[in-house]
């Protein structure tokens, strides 16, 4: 991999979106995984004590990247060290975040808003001395609308960011050897859309018979798709369905919510300073801080 210049984030871009094609893994791309290593590595944010989020990279370290629902995320991270190593001036942390919006737009997705700054952890130590244990903070698909809420109140958005947020499972697939369930949410996983709304308020979801943890099934021209019990709150609470219905009718407004909410998350605890840096001091920037 050859270098581009300090501070050329286009390059960057243009580095990554040359890596997304991958024939032979899951559906031939690595943008999903790429746009999932963005929110986990993000949304560790808790809004009370300002710890967690993106800034610090804290995934290369334990006990976050032991964390199960980090699970697989090795491979994500893996794919773009070559751009870190041929880049060194850029943070990991700007560079997971950075290739979580490329590979959106990639597949068809909205822009995102994003900006750079986000410095690095040096060590395992520094990452607990700055935000204490993150692990465990991850959403867990088996449960519903009020454990959704507890994880994602606890980083600040609303019920409509939570759904916007929600449709990035018009992506990608879950894995039955990293968390436990299997299969995608629609026809074509690798491009982006209000496809997964559409499906989720129109066929009928079927408790899945099968060893594996409880997940639904439904058939949409031949193939099974698939949907967590997390999926399922989206339309059987009155408060999420709405902003489900306005997606699956309106691609526009999903793409325009989802952009914000997705650089909302991606910006949770990088505080810069003067200098456009984000610094890792305990409880967030000092400037800010109170
Ligand atoms: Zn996901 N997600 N997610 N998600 N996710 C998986 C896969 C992907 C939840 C969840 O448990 C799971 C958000 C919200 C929530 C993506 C993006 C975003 C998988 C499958 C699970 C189990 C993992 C595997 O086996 O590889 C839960 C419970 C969520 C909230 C309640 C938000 C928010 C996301 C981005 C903004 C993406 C892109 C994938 C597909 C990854 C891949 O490897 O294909």
């Amino acid at each position: 991999m050859a270098s581009v210049k300090n501070g050329d984030y286009d390059g960057i871009r243009n580095q990554v979106t040359k890596i997304l094609k991958r024939p032979g893994y899951d559906d031939g791309s690595i943008g999903p995984v790429l746009v999932r290593l963005a929110w986990h590595a993000s949304g560790t944010y808790e809004r009370k004590d300002r710890t967690g989020g993106s800034n610090g990279a804290g995934m290369r370290f334990a006990p976050e990247s032991n964390d199960g629902a980090n699970a697989g995320l090795e491979h994500a991270r893996a794919f773009l060290d070559p751009i870190a190593e041929a880049n060194p001036w850029i943070s990991y942390a700007d560079l997971w975040t950075l290739a979580g919006v490329t590979a959106l737009e990639a597949m068809g997705g909205p822009k995102t808003p994003w900006k750079p700054g986000r410095t690095d952890f040096k060590s395992e130590q520094a990452a607990e001395a700055y935000h204490g244990k993150v692990d465990g903070r991850l959403p867990d698909a088996s449960q519903g609308a009020q454990h959704i809420r507890d994880v994602f109140y606890r980083m600040g958005f609303s019920d409509q960011e939570i759904v916007a947020l929600s449709g990035a499972h018009n992506l990608g697939r879950c894995h039955e050897d990293r968390s436990g369930f299997d299969g995608k949410w629609v026809v074509n996983p690798t491009r982006f859309s209000n496809q997964f709304f559409k499906l989720l308020l129109t066929r009928k979801w079927v408790p899945r018979k099968w060893d594996g943890p409880l997940q639904y099934e439904a058939v949409v021209v031949g193939e099974k798709l698939m949907m967590l019990e997390t999926d399922l709150a989206l339309i059987k609470d009155p408060e999420f369905r709405v902003w489900a219905e306005k997606y699956a009718a309106d691609q526009k407004l999903f793409f325009e919510h989802f952009a914000a909410a997705f650089a909302k998350l991606l910006e949770l605890g990088v505080d810069r300073d003067g200098s456009g840096v984000a610094p890792l001091v305990k409880g967030g920037c000092p400037y800010h801080a109170g």
